[in-house]
């Protein structure tokens, strides 16, 4: 490939290795409110985006961050939950914001308080790096301590393979840590070559998950990656890999679609590092750089298909992968309120309302959730579904731990409708700025209005699984859900049906544009069909699999 094939960002990692670009240099200008573009491109490396609030855009521009989080497993201590609670009210804007990766969000953040709020977060024991940028993301693992001793095995894997395949730039610790640029005389500086990404990283972002069947949690076929565990006997004997997995698509373009990963074989756990490593470099080598769209390792499983993709990935290991292993995923999902541990302890699901942590008039949900972390200590873990589980609780600490949660307005016995309680939301509007639709501030509301459908349509306390994302890029994996809403533009929707409750199958669209006043009419005839047509235990997405899509097999 010659380098005018090559994206603007791909020159851009080649002419700075180390990913530090003049971070330091505008972190010390106090004058300066915001980054250059191409610092943007370098941030986001280090875990930070650079956005507008676009709710203020008609009367000027007002620049904020984000800052991302790597958590791998999503798993805090108290101390750090307590930490990350401190900094979003002194620096963000008193909320944080639970990921569909099983990370936390600071949102709002000045660049005057960016480095403060890096800083603290390191000093949490926490890091911001490879949260973003063309490297491996948080490794998502399933998070309910609810199965055997095997999750622990899962998590220490979840966490030795993010660290093994995260970038080795000085620039990180040079500029957030010791709070200077680095030293550009400095040889190692000067030469320095990131081991395993190279001088330009990958071509694009690349995701990790481990799943433990029958729950797909972390919704593992999402994934660049996924490694599905096999447990014989109680044991974890290894993992399949699935591989080519992602939801990113794009209005009006054919060439970008989501796909569902393909099960490639079966990995004994001393094998996962390097055979995820040699999946990266596939990436690494292969992947298209000269066009972003076309740059996810979907598109080369897509392009070359299944056989090469093994047959490259043997070649670099040196060994045969082994036939993938029987496995079966039941459902999705997160398990709320009390549940009993494997050791005897109990965890507590709760459910977060499109992700975000905040207090309102209603439910203070932060405050509880400081307040019992405070008081009774339970580790916190973050799931893929947006939502927080507190593990290790005793069973005396329950009664106390449920009243709190009363008292700040959240029950925990009824956190809300079946529907409700499955969905998920982008954050869309106001900070990210490829939203063309509201999503996080729109779905509350219309859950509601789809609770009173249900109702009228005898459905009664259905469990659908809706997701709603502001644009395409899929951000809630709105394509694997039995109902998703993609924006188009301002107050318009695509409908999406079809997805199933295990998350193995792609949805289809139904509808293109839907106006947000007739998503109920829209929807209204559907579930009206499917309550008097389902079979017995049928779920929504199913009926649609079986009837619609029989009706209208070419509505994609
Ligand atoms: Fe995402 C870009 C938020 C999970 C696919 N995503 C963005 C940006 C950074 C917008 C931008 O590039 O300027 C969003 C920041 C919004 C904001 O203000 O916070 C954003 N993505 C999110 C989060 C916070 C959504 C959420 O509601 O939780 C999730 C953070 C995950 C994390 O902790 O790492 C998030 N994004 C996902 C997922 C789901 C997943 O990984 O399981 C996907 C689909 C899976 C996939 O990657 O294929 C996803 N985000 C994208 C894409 C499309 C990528 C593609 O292949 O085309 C973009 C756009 C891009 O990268 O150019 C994007
Ligand atoms: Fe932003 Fe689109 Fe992702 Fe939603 S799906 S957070 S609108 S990039």
């Amino acid at each position: 490939m010659t380098n005018n094939l090559k994206s603007q960002n791909e020159l851009l990692k080649e002419s700075s290795p180390t990913l530090a670009g003049n971070i330091a240099q505008t972190l010390a200008d106090a004058g300066a409110t915001s980054f250059s573009d191409d610092d943007n491109q370098f941030l986001k490396f280090h875990g930070i985006y650079q956005q507008d609030d676009r709710d203020l855009r008609k009367t000027g521009k007002k620049f904020i961050m984000m800052i991302r989080l790597r958590v791998p497993g999503g798993v805090l201590t108290p101390a750090q939950y307590l930490e990350l609670d401190r900094l979003s009210t002194q620096y963000g804007n008193n909320t944080l914001r639970v990921t569909s990766r099983q990370t936390l969000q600071f949102h709002s953040v000045l660049k005057s308080n960016l480095r403060a709020t890096v800083k603290g977060i390191n000093d949490a024991l926490l890091t911001t790096i490879a949260a973003c940028g063309d490297v491996v993301r948080n490794v998502t693992a399933s998070p309910s301590p609810a199965s055997d001793g095997v999750r622990e095995h899962i998590l220490a894997e979840a966490r030795k393979l993010s660290a093994a395949l995260a970038p080795r730039t000085p620039a990180y610790h040079s500029i957030w840590i010791d709070g200077k640029a680095l030293d550009l005389a400095d040889e190692n500086v000067k030469n320095f070559v990131d081991p395993l990404y190279g001088k330009s990283y990958l071509p694009r972002k690349f995701k990790i998950a481990f799943a433990i069947p029958p729950v797909n949690d972390v919704d593992v076929f999402a994934n660049d990656a996924g490694l599905i565990a096999i447990v014989e006997g109680g044991k974890l004997i290894g993992f399949n890999l699935a591989a080519g997995g992602g939801m990113g698509r794009s209005h009006g373009n054919d060439e970008t679609f989501p796909r569902v990963a393909d099960v490639i074989g079966f990995l004994t756990p001393d094998q996962v590092e390097q055979t995820v490593r040699a999946v990266v470099t596939i990436h690494r080598d292969f992947g298209d750089r000269a066009n972003r769209k076309h740059a996810r390792l979907k598109y080369l499983l897509a392009d070359r298909g299944v056989e090469w993709f093994r047959t490259e990935l043997e070649q670099r290991l040196g060994f045969k992968l082994a036939p993938a292993r029987p496995f079966s995923f039941t459902k999705q999902g997160d398990a709320f309120g009390w549940h009993e541990q494997a050791d005897g302890n109990w965890f507590l699901g709760l459910f977060v309302e499109t992700g975000r942590i905040k207090d309102t008039e209603r439910r203070q949900m932060k405050t509880a959730l400081r307040k019992i972390v405070e008081q009774f200590r339970p580790e916190v873990r973050l799931t893929p579904g947006n939502n927080v589980l507190l593990a290790n609780v005793r069973a005396e600490q329950r009664e106390a731990i449920t009243a709190l949660l009363a008292v700040h307005g959240i029950s925990v016995a009824r956190q809300g409708s079946a529907v409700r309680c499955a969905s998920m939301a982008c954050v869309s509007l106001p900070t990210c700025g490829l939203g063309l639709a509201e999503s996080e501030r729109y779905l509350p509301d219309l859950i509601t209005r789809i609770e009173g459908l249900l109702g009228e349509v005898s459905l009664g306390d259905e469990e659908i699984i809706i997701r709603m994302t502001g644009c395409p890029n899929g951000c809630a994996r709105p394509y694997m859900a039995e109902i998703g809403f993609v924006g188009k533009a301002p107050g318009k929707y695509q409908i999406w049906l079809g997805g199933n409750e295990a998350s193995t199958r792609l949805n289809r669209l139904w509808k293109d544009i839907v106006k947000d006043a007739d998503v109920i009419a829209e929807l209204r005839p559907l579930l009206g069909r499917y309550a008097q047509e389902r079979r017995a235990g049928e779920r929504f997405g199913d009926w649609v699999a079986r009837v619609l899509w029989a009706e209208q097999p070419a509505a994609n």
